[in-house]
């Protein structure tokens, strides 16, 4: 209590000279960017609270964004831009002026568009999304359709998995529904506003299925049932309960007739799917398949959270397909409480109100330019994207041939995000040119040739729409610290430096912004000047079953269970049902354990706050949870050395028996420095649909060091 009055203490005012700034916390996820009260003294950061009232946080803070300040003024920020002297990986730099490194990158991509091609440069991102619109456009104006992103393994699974079906992006009608379909959905620890929602919606009596092989805060707290498939298996428990609900005939005839198409062709696919093969496959017993199914059928409006965790298998996209067969089946979608349309506004989100991001981002699309890296790899990929899949991005330049990339400006990358990760460090290598853009000198700026200094969210103005047809521009809490710029500046800068032929993108964000916001009945000024969001006027609700009736972007203009798309190219050798096929174990021998790296902890967002002394300290080692049974067996305490060994290689965490983890099972968290799961998990195991890797369906071994 006291502590927290000291803290109260710093009251703003005259007198104590503090003045507190709402900005937004850019740490987590694009959707759910919480408001932030930054209290600023003498232009620097004492403390930053939840702004009360903020239509995603309303007042709160995770443990991630009350480590804002720490975040902000990491030991590594980088200050200046920086020219490499030494060797690649080194760290070696000196600092140069903006006017020198701009001229540097801008002709030497010149230079390799002129002797090479466009497409040898890539435009790369991670995990940030507010500058993407910008940098999208900027690869296109250059001529190259080597744009990717960090997308290329999150929630873009999951949305292929829709646009195969519906042809479009949909969401959840949670306010509405009887029943969510939590499969792998923990928000306790990943989206704690999406678990707010749940919460609210309980009251009125919404219920919850908690598919997740872990015991966690969400299977405790929020679900009537609790299935425990093994990492990977969820195709095949999803085709066991639609086995049950045909056999029961628990099923819509009538949708199915007027909106579905393919349903014979499924029916005949999941007849195999009988309880017992399936509880063989997934390890779920029979009752509670039937206990599952049972709860779909007494339910009106039923729906699924968008997930990376499903998309993160070699089977992921399969997988989330025969997830949403359920509903559609069951005529969940476009019903009230069901699935529904979610035409994206902005970055990827629906807002409920149209903007022309997309027609920003297309219209210049060169279209006669190479194909993007990994068309031909994961051509359903390429089919639904229009862009690189990054998980190709190494091996396309390895092979070093006439097709590969010669340079890459990055947006935030770091190359831990990938599997079997040292094989990006020495496709890096190979580049004429790498130029890194961060806010810190990650180990990966350490490679790039010229590194470019951007500013975090608290330093910059940036726009932000939220659900409900609510849009803001942020307020710059600090200036920039050093010479640090706003990423859209940069991109701006450098279409300004090669002299592309852009107006909108060299004339800056603001620029753009009014460009692809010109139909809303707000100006970006009036949200400059506003301390909140702005919710829009008229913003119409959705009218439910107005995509059934009026047919889906699709090729029968009907909910797809069997894709035409993908029956229209055999040559892609993909299964236009959703059918299943099971996680790849090299060698089930010698790799007997399940290993899912990377599901969600409380105080790490992949790479970003593993620096971060208060979240670090929260689990100041990287550890492997696995069940008291098999620490049991093999002598394992609490905190001792467990060394984790794959096909590819081993390293060593601190173990932690838990009694949520089933035996068999392991989970290890992703991004460490010193103990980068990545760099052991096979580099080739990809989904064919998606193209993104097995994280937690990744096999291992496991033994007490000596
Ligand atoms: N094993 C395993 N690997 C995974 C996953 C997993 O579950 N398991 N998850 C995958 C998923 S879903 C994702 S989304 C990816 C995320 O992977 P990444 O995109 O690599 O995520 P980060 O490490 O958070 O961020 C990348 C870089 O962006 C920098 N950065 C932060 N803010 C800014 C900014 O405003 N501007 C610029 N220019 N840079 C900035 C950060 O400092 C960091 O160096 O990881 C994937 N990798
Ligand atoms: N604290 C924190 N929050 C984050 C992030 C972060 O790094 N840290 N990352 C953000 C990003 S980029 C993303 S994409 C989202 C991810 O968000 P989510 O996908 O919601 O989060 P996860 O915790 O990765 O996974 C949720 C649950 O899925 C379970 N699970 C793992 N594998 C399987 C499986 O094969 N089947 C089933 N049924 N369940 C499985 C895990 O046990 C876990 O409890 O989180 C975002 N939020
Ligand atoms: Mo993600």
């Amino acid at each position: 209590m006291t502590q927290i009055n000291y803290e109260k203490g710093r009251i703003p005012g005259q007198e104590s000279g503090i003045e507190i700034r709402h900005s937004l916390c850019d740490i987590c996820s694009p959707g759910m960017h919480c408001g932030l009260d930054v209290f600023v003294k003498d232009g620097k950061i004492l403390k930053v609270e939840g702004t009360e009232g903020f239509p995603i946080n309303n007042g709160k803070l995770c443990t991630k964004g009350a480590g804002n300040r720490q975040y902000v003024y990491r030991e590594d920020r980088i200050l200046t831009p920086l020219k490499r002297v030494g060797e690649r990986g080194e760290g070696k730099f000196e600092p140069i002026s903006w006017d020198e490194a701009l001229k540097l990158i801008s002709e030497k991509f010149l230079q390799i568009r002129r002797d090479y091609g466009a497409d040898k440069v890539a435009f790369y991102s991670g995990y940030s999304k507010h500058y993407r619109f910008m940098l999208r456009r900027l690869a296109s104006v250059f001529g190259s359709q080597n744009y990717g992103t960090e997308s290329s393994s999150c929630m873009t699974s999951g949305l292929m998995a829709w646009l195969i079906a519906s042809g479009m992006p949909m969401g959840m009608n949670m306010p509405n529904a009887e029943l969510v379909l939590g499969w792998g959905a923990n928000g306790f620890h990943s989206r704690y506003p999406m678990i707010r929602n749940m919460y609210k919606n309980m009251e009125h009596g919404l219920k919850v299925i908690t598919v997740d092989p872990r015991i966690t805060p969400a299977s405790q707290r929020l679900a009537s049932l609790h299935l425990r498939p093994h990492l990977g298996t969820d195709g095949a428990l999803a085709l066991g309960i639609a086995h049950v609900l045909i056999e029961k005939d628990w099923v819509s005839h009538e949708y199915i007739q007027k909106y579905v198409h393919g349903f014979e062709e499924y029916r005949e696919y999941v007849k195999a799917f009988t309880p017992e093969r399936t509880y063989e496959l997934t390890g779920v017993p029979a009752e509670d398949i039937y206990k599952a199914a049972e709860m779909i059928h007494e339910a009106h409006g039923i729906c699924v959270p968008e997930s990376s965790t499903l998309g993160h298998h070699r089977n992921g996209m399969q997988n989330y397909r025969a997830i949403m067969s359920l509903l559609i089946i069951t005529g969940n979608v476009d019903v009230k409480g069901g699935q529904v349309p979610a035409p994206h506004s902005f970055m990827e989100r629906n807002c409920g109100f149209e903007t022309y991001e997309e027609e920003f981002m297309e219209e210049r699309w060169p279209k006669d330019a190479p194909k993007a890296i990994g068309a031909d790899r994961f051509p359903l990929w390429y089919e639904l994207r229009k862009d690189m899949q990054a998980n190709a991005l190494a091996d396309n330049i390895l092979k070093q041939d006439e097709n590969s990339v010669r340079a890459i400006l990055a947006l935030g990358m770091n190359y831990r995000m990938f599997t079997e990760d040292a094989k990006y460090i020495e496709a890096i290598k190979k580049l004429d040119m790498f130029v890194d853009v961060d806010l810190f000198l990650t180990d990966t700026a350490k490679y790039a040739d010229i590194v470019l200094p951007a500013c975090t969210s608290l330093e910059r103005e940036t726009f932000m729409p939220y659900a409900g047809g609510q849009v803001w521009m942020t307020k710059k809490a600090i200036e920039p610290l050093g010479e640090a710029k706003p990423d859209t500046e940069i991109i701006s800068l450098l279409a300004q430096y090669m002299d592309l032929d852009d107006d909108l993108l060299k004339g800056g964000y603001d620029a753009c912004l009014k460009h692809i916001l010109r139909d809303l009945p707000v100006t970006l000024e009036e949200m400059k000047a506003s301390e909140k969001p702005l919710k829009l006027p008229d913003i119409k609700p959705y009218v439910f079953g107005t995509m059934n009736e009026k047919g889906w972007p699709t090729p029968t203009g009907k909910l797809e269970l069997y894709s035409e798309l993908i029956a229209a190219h055999p040559e892609w050798g993909l299964d236009p049902l959703p059918t299943y096929t099971e996680p790849y174990n090299p060698d089930p021998e010698k790799y007997p354990f399940r290993l899912c790296a990377g599901a969600r902890i409380p105080n790490a967002l992949h790479s970003r706050l593993h620096d971060v002394p208060w979240e670090r300290s929260l689990l100041p080692e990287p550890s492997v949870e696995m069940s008291m049974e098999d620490a049991e067996r093999l002598g394992i305490e609490l905190g001792d050395d467990v060394e984790i060994f794959t096909n590819i290689g081993s390293l060593t965490f601190k173990a932690i028996p838990t009694a949520t983890v089933m035996p068999g099972d392991v989970f290890i968290y992703h991004g460490y420095r010193e103990k980068d799961i990545n760099s052991i998990l096979d580099g080739t195991n990809l989904d064919p649909y998606s193209g993104f890797p097995a994280y937690r369906s990744a096999y291992c071994g496991l033994r007490r060091c000596a």
